[in-house]
């Protein structure tokens, strides 16, 4: 593990997590570094114009047997005379009426997960836990925002930008930024919804979980942000990781990033960056690591130590971040930092044992009761 130690990483990396070297300028720099080296910059975001509506709000014994309340909402936006919607799903608790409630976010990769019907039930999206607990849910897909494939930046959220289809600045955005944007309308709407108590929790796996870190860190609206094994360009750190790396990812997946990230893949070690300082953009708010102990292509042991680097950035702020220093044994989830995380023993997924420890670390740090 030697190669992951702050010593050994060059300058940018090293500053960062002190106290003398940590401020708002040095954190604006860090955004924008990631913006424009990894992934991607949103062009021209002033010109879009966003209408957000209950399509349709129904609540009685079909909905969760009379235990919660359920939305489907229409996030419409245009742009130059172009335009582009998407739905998400959202239930609220009963309760919620009597007093707001804190909500959490989810970003799923098929509509399967996020069925209004609820007659399929996924175990990555276990909403009527949620509601149980005292939550509300919302599910965003992710192809319903923009595809995950190479469409060339033509479809979907990218229709709104024809000035670059098929050709795409070296800094601009890639599918996760457009999928980030995506979950942030979602907190556009929840921030404004009088049943919900501003807390705002936003989760993803894998793809999803790299899309909620870049959620998380550009929306300070995000109480929350928890990662399920979001791997190499998520909460792993880079070097020395085992498993995926920057060559593959941005082999297999060109298009989930700027183009500039590749030119990191020929030589990690001399990058002046690594993933530990997208967490700590974080700080002071709340972050949940999570991962699998066989998901060696993520590389728990990298996502361990992103947390465990991140972490004194939040104690610039007077926060514990992650308290412990050593990788716990799987089934021992620590909650009572700001920075949450567990390991559990099986494959990369994300399932109810995960969703129980987000919403048991919510009921410490949230306001729930
Ligand atoms: C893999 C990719 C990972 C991860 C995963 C997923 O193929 O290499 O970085 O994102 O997909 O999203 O399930």
């Amino acid at each position: 593990m030697s190669e992951y130690a702050v010593e050994n990483l060059p300058p940018l990396v090293k500053g960062v997590l002190s106290k003398e070297t940590w401020n708002e300028e040095r954190r604006k720099e860090l955004l924008e570094f990631f913006r424009h080296e990894v992934y991607g910059v949103l062009p021209d975001e002033s010109s879009l114009r966003i209408a957000i509506r209950v399509a349709d709000e129904r609540s009685g014994p079909d909905i969760m047997y009379g235990r919660a309340i359920r939305k489907l909402v229409e996030v419409s936006v245009s742009r130059k005379n172009r335009e582009f919607s998407f739905p998400f799903l959202l239930y609220i608790p009963k309760a919620a009426e009597q007093k707001p409630v804190p909500a959490i976010i989810s970003l799923q990769g098929s509509i399967v997960a996020a069925d209004p019907t609820r007659r399929q039930i996924a175990a990555s999206w276990p909403a009527e836990t949620i509601i149980a607990r005292g939550y509300a849910a919302a599910a965003l897909v992710n192809q319903d925002v923009a595809p995950d494939y190479d469409d060339n930046f033509t479809l979907k959220f990218y229709r709104l930008f024809p000035e670059f289809a098929g050709k795409r600045p070296d800094d601009m955005m890639g599918t996760i930024t457009a999928w980030a944007w995506g979950l942030s309308r979602v907190v556009d709407y929840l921030a404004d919804d009088p049943l919900i108590n501003g807390e705002i929790a936003a989760a993803g796996h894998s793809r999803g979980g790299k899309t909620a870190i870049w959620c998380g860190v550009q929306d300070p609206r995000v109480t929350l942000t928890i990662s399920s094994c979001s791997g190499c360009s998520g909460a792993a750190i880079t070097r020395a990781k085992a498993g995926e790396h920057i060559r593959d990812i941005t082999t297999a997946f060109p298009y989930w990033f700027c183009n500039n990230y590749k030119k990191y893949a020929a030589d990690e070690t001399n990058m002046p960056f690594d993933q530990h300082l997208l967490l700590a953009l974080l700080a002071p708010r709340f972050l949940y690591v999570n991962s699998k102990s066989y998901d060696s292509w993520c590389d728990p042991r990298a996502e361990f130590e992103g947390a465990r680097q991140a972490s004194p950035a939040w104690g610039v702020y007077g926060f514990p971040g992650l308290p412990v220093t050593e990788m716990p044994p799987p089934e021992a989830p620590v909650h009572d930092g700001h920075i949450g995380y567990h390991l559990k023993t099986g494959h990369h997924f994300m399932d109810e044992y995960d969703w129980n420890n987000y919403l048991d670390f919510m009921d410490i740090h949230f306001r729930i009761c």
